[in-house]
């Protein structure tokens, strides 16, 4: 069969499409299917994608799609199914997590509920056999009209899953985004990464955790440098640095062999200054940290982490130390947070002086602790399905804050990237000044 992957934009062309698309194609393909990808920039619409599902001639189309991505894909899947009548599956953690929603509306036939490519692969063999819509049930693949159903256990051994199909992830410049793992077995309740993980420990089956051997990895970047230029590797994967004896192990391999330079994602109670040592030896150059809040209360008593403020300020020293730039990203307008504990978080960025920075306004992903908080509690507004995931303001209704204190915080962290920005331009004009202020509301307006 040839499927067609839609990656569908939203405000901004990310760097990188959706990994999940990758890892299924690279399973498709190696079943002997076929399948492409079309990215929905912001200048396409319906007929664009018409017409690449006519000329590729696929039998399915399959969307990963966040909650942010999501109101625009919606939008697109109704009026495409005005069009043609070619089946319809979205997957990733938006669908996991809000199958009946995604499974109402017009244009969707199929949601995928966690992992996908056993469970593609065999909707896919079902269709050829039988054709649409008369398919038997197919674990993991919730069809419209049907009863939920029975979940599949995670693949074994993870080294199994075929590498990912490069094409379909949109790289340039010989930066390759890698993913070693799945699952994070953190308990942070703002996070939906982590649900897939209490998804499947409720089902008591085997864990959603899996690590592929180092063998594994260096055999796909193995295969990456000979295909082309390896310039960097970005590791996508939710906390790398979890598993210190493959961690340790990672560096010396890949040290020796590749020492390509590369990024990673970590928390702080997950590396110590030896760690670092190491990750820096072997070509690590930069690390996104989750900060989330400067104040413990809030990190402890509603995001469910429990590391003290001293542990940030030593990581970020000894990262620095190993010659490795780290990112903090921050929250603000978490349910329960005080105005004065995000002037907290203000505080502590001052003092780790991350060489940069992400700050997002929380938003209650389904599926996550905190959004059954906010539902509970009567935080979500009645029209929240409607409002889109944009991380810039609030869409809840929160009792000892208002929007507009939400705002204003917003406001002073973009202040805070500007005059970042512009004190590294010490001799800027007032012309230059106002262009950098204009670069870091872009930025802002991006995240
Ligand atoms: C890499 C990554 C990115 C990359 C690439 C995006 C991507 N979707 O892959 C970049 C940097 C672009 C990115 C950006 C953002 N991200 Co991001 N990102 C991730 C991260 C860390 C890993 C995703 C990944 O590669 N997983 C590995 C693949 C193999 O797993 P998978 O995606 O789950 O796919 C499997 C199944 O879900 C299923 N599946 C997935 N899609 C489909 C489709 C079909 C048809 C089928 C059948 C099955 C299927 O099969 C796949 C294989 O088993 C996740 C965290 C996570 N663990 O999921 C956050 C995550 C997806 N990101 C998140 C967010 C919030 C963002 C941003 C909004 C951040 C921001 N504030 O700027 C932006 C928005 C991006 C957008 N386009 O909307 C949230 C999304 C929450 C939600 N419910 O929507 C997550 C879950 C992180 C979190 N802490 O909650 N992100
Ligand atoms: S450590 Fe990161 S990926 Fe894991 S649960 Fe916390 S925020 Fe999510």
């Amino acid at each position: 069969m040839r499927m067609l992957f839609l990656e569908v934009d939203t405000e901004s062309t990310w760097s990188v499409a959706s990994l999940g698309p990758a890892f299924l194609g690279g399973m498709l393909r190696a079943h002997g299917h076929e399948c492409t990808l079309l990215r929905v920039g912001m200048d396409m619409g319906v007929a664009d994608i018409e017409a690449a599902v006519r000329g590729f001639g696929a039998g399915l189309i399959g969307v990963s799609a966040t909650t942010r991505q999501w109101l625009r894909t919606r939008a697109l899947l109704e009026e495409l199914r005005e069009r043609l009548n070619v089946p319809v599956i979205l997957g990733g953690l938006h669908a996991t997590f809000s199958p009946e929603e995604v499974l109402h509306h017009v244009g969707v036939d199929y949601v995928c509920l966690g992992e996908g490519e056993a469970a593609l692969l065999e909707l896919v063999e079902v269709l050829e056999a039988s054709g649409h819509p008369a398919v038997r049930s197919v674990d993991n693949i919730w069809i419209k009209g049907q009863a939920r159903p029975k979940i599949r256990p995670p693949i074994e051994p993870i080294d199994s899953i075929p590498f990912a199909a490069r094409d379909l992830l949109d790289e340039r410049w010989g930066v390759v985004h890698m993913s070693t793992q799945r699952g994070c077995p953190f308990p942070c309740t703002y996070c939906a990464a982590r649900m897939y993980d209490q998804l499947y420990s409720e089902l008591g089956g085997p864990s959603y955790g899996r690590r592929r051997s180092h063998e594994n990895v260096l055999a796909e970047l193995r295969a990456l440098r000979a295909a082309g230029p390896l310039n960097y590797v970005v590791f996508l994967d939710d906390t790398f640095t979890i598993h210190h004896g493959w961690v340790r192990e990672f560096c010396r391999v890949y040290g020796a062999e590749l020492a390509v330079p590369f990024s990673l994602h970590a928390r702080v109670e997950t590396v110590n200054e030896r760690m670092l040592g190491e990750l820096g030896a072997a070509g690590c150059k930069h690390i996104v940290y989750g900060v989330e809040s400067g104040s413990e209360r809030v990190r402890r008593d509603i995001m469910q982490r429990h590391a003290s403020n001293q542990r940030f300020r030593d990581v970020f020293r000894w990262t620095r130390e190993a010659g490795i730039m780290a990112t903090a990203n921050y929250i603000i307008g978490t349910p329960g947070e005080t105005v004065a504990e995000m002037e907290e978080t203000i505080a502590l960025h001052h003092e780790l002086q991350p060489a940069d920075f992400g700050y997002f306004v929380f938003y209650p992903y389904p599926g996550t602790a905190l959004f059954r908080t906010c539902l509970e509690k009567g935080y979500l507004p009645e029209d929240y399905l409607e409002q889109p995931a944009v991380h810039r303001r609030s869409i809840l209704r929160l009792p000892g804050v208002t929007p507009e204190e939400i705002d204003a915080v917003y406001a002073r962290w973009t202040a805070i990237r500007a005059a970042g920005m512009v004190s590294r331009m010490p001799d800027a004009s007032a012309e230059q000044t106002a262009q950098a202020l204009a670069v870091a509301q872009g930025h802002a307006a991006t995240a």
